[in-house]
C-alpha cells in the first residue's frame, strides 16, 4: 500500500519558517486546456545564517513545473531537488525573488482542492493545503504575504475575474481575452488566497461601517440564481453590524465579495475579501429553501464574515491551533444567530448538534483533543471537536471570566496578534490578562479528548436547612478540569430559591456559575427549607455528561417551571429518553409496551400551556433522535430504539390527538412567507403537530398533509408535508415525490432534498430505493452535496435501514468510499466515518462493518485522507 507522508505531523516539531515571503505576484492564465501559473515570490531568510544557511523548501503537489528562476536567472535541474511533495533550493541568498511557472488542468481536478472548475466557473479552495496544488510555495499558515494577482481569461466565457482585495487594473487583451489585477494589502497566509473566473451575475448592496466607510457587498452567482440572493445580502449586512456592536470589529476593505459555486467540499471558505461558498449556503427563495436553510445561510454567512477578524486578521500559527479560528468563530456565529432569533432555541439546537456529532466522535476511534498533538491528514481535522467543542471552550471561558472581561480580553487578543498567526495559549492568555484570572487549569480542556462525566448527588438536612451537592468529575487522565456549573434550586412548587453558599456573604449573583476544579467537591447552600430540585448546568454551561438521579416528578417540575429555558427542554429530553430506553428494555424482555402516564401528562401540559414561544414548544415536544438514544446505550439496539421510539410517538399522538389537532389549527399560516422568529416558530410547531398526527394512519390527515404539500407558498411547509408523506405507508408519498421532482428538476439544491427524503425514509424498502437512486440520471458522486444527500443521509440519518442486518448498507457505503478514493478523497474520508463506529454495535453488525473497513484498507493505493480514517477505525 502506498501512502505519501504516512507519518503524523507533531505539534512538538513546530519551528518557525526558515524563510518568509513578503510579497507574491501571481499571474494566472486561464484556458480550457492548460492553465499557466507564474509566481514571483519575494523571499527573505528567517533564520540565523551565521549558523549555517538553510535550504528553501517549497511545497507543491501534482504540479507540472515549467521553469524556476532565482533573481531572474533560470535554475538548472542540478540546482534544485524535487519530489512528490516539495521543491528544495539549496543555495538561496538572504533576500531574493523566486519565480516559478507551473501548468495545471483545473477542468480535470475532481478533488475540489486547489484550482478547479465548478459548472464552468474557475474557482479555488486552498485551506488547508490547496495552494500547493496551484504553485510551489511555503504553504503554511505562519507565512503571511501581500498578494498581487493578475488573471487573464477569455472574455466571452469568463467575463468576471476576481481575486482577494481591491481591483487595481483591468482591460482587454488580444484574441478576445482580458485581464484583471487584484491587490490585497493585508498580509495573509496562502490558505486564504482565492481566485474566481466565470460567467456570473452580481447582486449588490452597500454597508456603511461604524466609522462611516462605505463597503460594497457583492454576491456572484449564475444568472438563473439572481433571484435567490436577497437573504444572503441581508444576512451579510446584519453580520457586519452585529460584529461592530458585539465585538467592536469593523470591516477593513472597501469590497466584500461572496461567490456561490455548486461543487464545494465543505460549507464555505473565508478567503480574504472573496469568500467562496457552497451554493446551498447562499441561495434561498421562499419556495426553494426551508426555514432551516434560511437559518443556516444566516449562520454560515455570519461565520465566514466573522473570520475576517478571527481567522484572517488574526490567523492560526499552525494547524494544531485550528480552533483559535474555528472554535472562536463558531462561538461568534452562534451568538450572532442567537441574537437574530430565539437564543434558547439556538442553544438547544447547538447542544443537540454537539451531542449528535461531537460526543460520539469524542467517544470513538477518531477522538482527539480540541488542540491535538499530532495529525495524519490535515483535512480530517475539520471536525466537530475542533469546531463545536472548541466553541464550547470559548463559551466556558466567557462564563468564567464574565462578559466584560471577555470582551476586553478579545480586544487585547485581536490587537496583540493582528497580522500574525496565534496559538491557543495566546488566546487564553489574553483572556487571563484581561480578567486577572489564572486560567492554567483551563488549558487542560484543550489537551484532553473525551467528554467528562459529572456525577452529582444532593442531600438535604431539614434541621439545619442546609442542602449539599457533592460533585465528582470522572476524568480519563485523572487531573480535574476547571468547569463552570451554572445552576439554580427550585422548591417543590417550582419557585426559584436563593442560592446562598455557606460561608459567603451574599447569594450567588444571577448568571454567576459555581466553579468545579477538584476531582470531588461539595457545595453547601444554606436557608433551604425543604429538599429542592437542582437545575444543573443551566444553558449547558459545560460540555459534559451529567449524572444525577432525577425522579420523573423532578423532571416534570423542571420541564414546567425551570427559569432556565434550556433546562426546561433538557428535563423533557431526559424524561423522554428514560421512557424510551425503558421501553427498549421491556421489548427485549418480551413485555408489552405501555406508555407511562407521566410522559403523556408532561406533553399534554406543554400542548395546552398556551406558551407563546412556539419555536421552543416545538423543540420541547420533539423526541430525542434514534442516534441520540443510541448514544445512551452501551451497545446500540438499532431495532429496539426504532420500535420503542415509534411506539412512544404513536401512543402520544393517540392520547393527545385532540390537543395536537387544536394546536395544529392554531398554527395555520395567516399570510405570505416571511423569515422571522415568530413565523419560523409557528411553522416548526405546525410541522411537529402534523408529524405526531401523521402517525395515526388516518386518511383524512394524509389528505390534509397532501394538500399542504401542494398548496404551501413556501418550501418549509411543502417539504415537511412531503417528508411525512414519503415516510408513511400509502400511495400519497409516491405521488408527492413524483410531483416534487417534476416541479423542481432544474433546481439542484431542491433535488438534493428529494434524494435525502427518500434516503431517510424508515419504510422497509428504503435500501432498495437507495440502490435505485444511485442509478438515477440526477445522481452523481462528483457533486459533494448530491453525494451527501443520498449516501451520507442514508448512512447517518437512517439507522434502522442503514444498519440492516444483512449488511447491504455497509457494503454500499464502502463501495462509494472506494469510488471516491480517486475522485474526491476528502468526501470519501467523511463517508468512511460511520463505519468506524462498529464497536458500538452487536456482534453481527460489528463484524460486517469491520469487514467493510478492511476491504477499503486493502485498496492498493489509498488516499491519505481515507487511509487516516480507516486506519484509526481499525486500530
Ligand atoms: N475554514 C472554512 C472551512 C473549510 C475548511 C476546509 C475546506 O477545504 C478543505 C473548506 C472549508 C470554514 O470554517 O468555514
Ligand atoms: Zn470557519
Amino acid at each position: 500500500m502506498h501512502l505519501p507522508h504516512n507519518h503524523p505531523v507533531a505539534l512538538s516539531d513546530y519551528t518557525p519558517p526558515d524563510y518568509r515571503v513578503e510579497s507574491v505576484h501571481l499571474t494566472v492564465d486561464l484556458h480550457d486546456d492548460v492553465t499557466l501559473v507564474r509566481a514571483d515570490l519575494s523571499v527573505v531568510a528567517n533564520h540565523d545564517r551565521t549558523k549555517g544557511i538553510r535550504p528553501l523548501v517549497l511545497d507543491g503537489r501534482g504540479l507540472v513545473l515549467r521553469c524556476i528562476a532565482l533573481d531572474g536567472k533560470p535554475l538548472t535541474t542540478d540546482e534544485y531537488v524535487r519530489d512528490d511533495e516539495t521543491l528544495t533550493i539549496h543555495h538561496v541568498p538572504e533576500q531574493c525573488t523566486v519565480s516559478v511557472s507551473t501548468e495545471l488542468k483545473p477542468q480535470e481536478n475532481t478533488l475540489l482542492e486547489g484550482l478547479y472548475r465548478s459548472g464552468g466557473t474557475f474557482c479555488t479552495q486552498c485551506e488547508a493545503e490547496g495552494f500547493r496544488r496551484i504553485t510551489y510555495f511555503p504553504d503554511r499558515p505562519d507565512v503571511l504575504a501581500a498578494y498581487t494577482v493578475t488573471i487573464t481569461a477569455d472574455r466571452a466565457t469568463c467575463p468576471v475575474l476576481l481575486a482577494n482585495g481591491n481591483l487595481a487594473a483591468s482591460g482587454d487583451l488580444p484574441d478576445g481575452r482580458h485581464y484583471a489585477t487584484w491587490h490585497d494589502p493585508f498580509p495573509k497566509p496562502s490558505y486564504l488566497f482565492a481566485l474566481v473566473a466565470g460567467d456570473l451575475v452580481k447582486v449588490e448592496d452597500t454597508f456603511v461601517t461604524k466609522s462611516g466607510r462605505r463597503v460594497a457587498l457583492q454576491i456572484y452567482v449564475q444568472s438563473h440564481n439572481r433571484d435567490k440572493c436577497d437573504h444572503a445580502v441581508r444576512s451579510l449586512a446584519e453580520a457586519m453590524r452585529w460584529d461592530e456592536e458585539a465585538f467592536g470589529r469593523e470591516y477593513d476593505l472597501d469590497l466584500y465579495m461572496i461567490v456561490a459555486v455548486d461543487d464545494f467540499n465543505f460549507g464555505a471558505m473565508e478567503n480574504k475579501g472573496l469568500n467562496v461558498f457552497n451554493s446551498r449556503y447562499v441561495l434561498a427563495r421562499p419556495d426553494t429553501a426551508t426555514d432551516a436553510d434560511y437559518a443556516a445561510i444566516e449562520g454560515v454567512i455570519g461565520h465566514e464574515y466573522f473570520h475576517n477578524w478571527s481567522g484572517n486578521r488574526v490567523t492560526c500559527r499552525d494547524w494544531f491551533q485550528l480552533s483559535v479560528k474555528e472554535g472562536l468563530t463558531i462561538f461568534r456565529d452562534q451568538e450572532f444567530s442567537a441574537a437574530m432569533g430565539s437564543s434558547a432555541v439556538k442553544r438547544i439546537q447547538d447542544v443537540r448538534y454537539l451531542r449528535t456529532h461531537q460526543f460520539p466522535e469524542d467517544a470513538g476511534p477518531l477522538a482527539h483533543p480540541v488542540r491535538p498533538e499530532t495529525y495524519d491528514a490535515i483535512n480530517n481535522l475539520y471536525t466537530a471537536t475542533v469546531y463545536n467543542k472548541g466553541a464550547e471552550l470559548i463559551r466556558m471561558l466567557r462564563t468564567l471570566v464574565g462578559h466584560d472581561a471577555f470582551r476586553r480580553g478579545m480586544d487585547l487578543y485581536f490587537d496583540r496578534h493582528d497580522g500574525t498567526g496565534a496559538t491557543v495559549e495566546n488566546l487564553v492568555s489574553a483572556l487571563a490578562e484581561a480578567s486577572g484570572r489564572d486560567l492554567t487549569q483551563f488549558m487542560r480542556w484543550y489537551r484532553e479528548a473525551g467528554t467528562p462525566e459529572i456525577h452529582v448527588t444532593g442531600s438535604h438536612d431539614a434541621d439545619t436547612k442546609a442542602y449539599t451537592l457533592t460533585i465528582r468529575q470522572g476524568v480519563a487522565g485523572g487531573e480535574p478540569l476547571l468547569i463552570p456549573l451554572a445552576m439554580g434550586l427550585l422548591d417543590r412548587n417550582g419557585n426559584e430559591l436563593s442560592v446562598h453558599l455557606d460561608g459567603e456573604q451574599a447569594p450567588l449573583e444571577p448568571g454567576r456559575a459555581l466553579e468545579l476544579s477538584r476531582q470531588e467537591e461539595t457545595f453547601c447552600f444554606r436557608g433551604i427549607p425543604e429538599e429542592p430540585v437542582p437545575s444543573l448546568f443551566r444553558g449547558f454551561s459545560a460540555p459534559v455528561r451529567l449524572h444525577y438521579a432525577y425522579t420523573e416528578a423532578d423532571l416534570a417540575l423542571l420541564m414546567g417551571k425551570d427559569g432556565d429555558l434550556f433546562n426546561r427542554w433538557e428535563a423533557g429530553q431526559r424524561l423522554m429518553t428514560g421512557t424510551i430506553l425503558q421501553l427498549v428494555a421491556d421489548r427485549r424482555a418480551g413485555q408489552e409496551l405501555r406508555l407511562p402516564p407521566a410522559l403523556v401528562e408532561a406533553c399534554g401540559t406543554l400542548l395546552t400551556s398556551g406558551g407563546n414561544d412556539r419555536a421552543f414548544l416545538a423543540e420541547a415536544l420533539t423526541l430525542p433522535s434514534e442516534n441520540l438514544l443510541g448514544e445512551q446505550m452501551k451497545e446500540i439496539e438499532v431495532e429496539g430504539i426504532f420500535e420503542a421510539r415509534r411506539f412512544v410517538r404513536t401512543a402520544l399522538a393517540r392520547q393527545l390527538r385532540g390537543e395536537l389537532s387544536a394546536l395544529w389549527d392554531q398554527c395555520r399560516p395567516t399570510g405570505p412567507y416571511r423569515f422571522e422568529p415568530a413565523e419560523t416558530g409557528r411553522r416548526s410547531l405546525a410541522a411537529c403537530c402534523l408529524g405526531y398526527l401523521m402517525t395515526l394512519d388516518d386518511p383524512s390527515i394524509r389528505q390534509a398533509c397532501l394538500r399542504q404539500f401542494r398548496e404551501a407558498d413556501n418550501m418549509t411547509d411543502s417539504l415537511s408535508a412531503l417528508t411525512l408523506l414519503a415516510h408513511t405507508e400509502g400511495s400519497e408519498g409516491e405521488t408527492a415525490l413524483a410531483e416534487f421532482h417534476a416541479r423542481w428538476r432544474e433546481e439542484p439544491l431542491v433535488i438534493d432534498k428529494w434524494f435525502a427524503i427518500q434516503a431517510t425514509s424508515p419504510l422497509p424498502d428504503t435500501f432498495a430505493r437507495v440502490q435505485r437512486l444511485l442509478e438515477h440520471p440526477d445522481f452523481t458522486l462528483a457533486n459533494p452535496n448530491r453525494a451527501r444527500s443520498l449516501i451520507l443521509s442514508f448512512a447517518v440519518n437512517n439507522p434502522v435501514r442503514f444498519h440492516d442486518r444483512a449488511g447491504g448498507g455497509y457494503r454500499l457505503l464502502a463501495d462509494h468510499v472506494i469510488k471516491l478514493n480517486s475522485l474526491n478523497p476528502m468526501i470519501g474520508a467523511r463517508m468512511a466515518e460511520p463505519l468506524t463506529r462498529w464497536r458500538r454495535h452487536e456482534l453481527n453488525r460489528r463484524e460486517r462493518m469491520k469487514t467493510e473497513l478492511e476491504r477499503i484498507a486493502r485498496e492498493p493505493t489509498l488516499a491519505r485522507d481515507i487511509r487516516d480514517v480507516v486506519t484509526k477505525g481499525l486500530a
